[in-house]
């Protein structure tokens, strides 16, 4: 009997012509959770938004390998699955460019009112009784990246053309970052107190867990704008409403939030300083095949008796 292979996303993400490449190793089943009684005969799992705990792992004692479609892996436990000898891999580098490009949208699409202009376009601009408020110039303003990895380094990247001044906070000091693009490493207090724009590409970490609280954005301008493409627990969601509705910052793109799919009576969704996305920053054609086929060549490569590739820096050295 082949091993049984569980794909808990849809096809549209992870298609059939690319997970076919397991079809000989493995027999190959989408799932939608919950799948327990599949899940007893699994040896691995692609696994899209589904949290990999200590219960989960009960259910799934043949499981060899939990390849995340994705860069983030906060939703899976890694202690547990290396305790219980379970690979854990996700996708890094492939989605990066998309991010960035999202969060450049994000920050444009604030900045400019693009959501607004388009309602004006389609319902007030031929009656004449409705004004596009003015937006605001990226000249002259300062990006402050709070996180500067893969994600951060591209949206630096992409910040070249606009006359910015830029900085960024970060537990690692990125001196080849610095000099390539004329970043400035700034401590917390002062990045919060220089950006205009504030850009979140940290991972959620039980240190990163509410970073942007009501003592953050305290800190901040009164022109800030807080843009979040990471995970939305990054920032305390109910103090962000509040310094949002009483106008202490300018406004907030994001696209993600502490609950996924945000609930419809979540009051951000009424304020007009914002600007919303459904956790989509690494939705283009290009990028999602890359995903799948990254997180199947990691089961692919499992299945055939290798250590697979990117596993999760936890378990660098580890083999099992
Ligand atoms: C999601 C993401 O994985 O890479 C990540 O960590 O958050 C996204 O790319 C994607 O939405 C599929 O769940």
């Amino acid at each position: 009997m082949k091993p049984l292979v569980l794909i808990s996303t849809d096809v549209a993400n992870v298609p059939e012509d690319v997970s076919s490449a397991l079809k000989p190793l493995a027999d190959v089943a989408y799932v939608k959770a919950p799948y327990d009684e599949l899940l007893g005969e699994a040896r691995a799992l692609l696994v899209g938004g589904d949290k990999v705990n200590e219960e989960f792992l009960r259910k799934a004692p043949h499981l060899g390998v939990a390849s995340r479609f994705g860069v983030g892996y906060d939703a899976v436990d890694v202690e547990a699955c290396t305790r219980r000898k379970v690979y854990v891999t996700h996708t890094p580098d492939v989605l990066s460019g998309a991010v960035a490009d999202h969060t450049w949208a994000l920050i444009l699409g604030f900045m400019r009112r693009i959501p607004e202009a388009d309602f004006i376009v389609r319902e007030h601009w031929a009656k004449k009784d409705r004004r596009l408020p003015f937006g605001w110039d990226m000249k002259g303003k300062t990006l402050g990246l709070l996180g500067l990895g893969r994600i951060g380094a591209e949206v630096l990247k992409r910040a070249q053309g606009f006359d910015l001044d830029l900085v960024y906070y970060d537990v690692m000091k990125r001196e080849d970052l610095e000099k390539l693009y004329g970043v400035r490493y700034v401590d917390f207090d002062e990045f919060l107190g220089a950006s205009d724009i504030i850009s979140v590409h940290v991972p959620l970490l039980p240190s990163t867990r509410g970073i942007i609280g009501d003592d953050a954005l305290s800190k901040m301008k009164s022109s800030a704008v807080v843009v979040n493409t990471s995970r939305g627990q990054v920032i305390d969601e109910k103090a962000l409403y509040r310094a949002l509705k009483e106008k202490r910052i300018r406004g907030a793109a994001l696209d993600v939030f502490e609950e996924e799919p945000t609930p419809l009576d979540n009051p951000l969704l009424a304020l007009d300083n914002v600007v919303l996305t459904p956790h989509c920053a690494s939705a283009t054609w290009e990028t999602r095949r890359g995903m799948a086929e990254m997180a199947v060549g990691s089961i692919k490569a499992f299945l055939e008796g290798r250590r697979p590739p990117n596993v999760v820096p936890e378990q660098r050295g580890l083999s099992f």
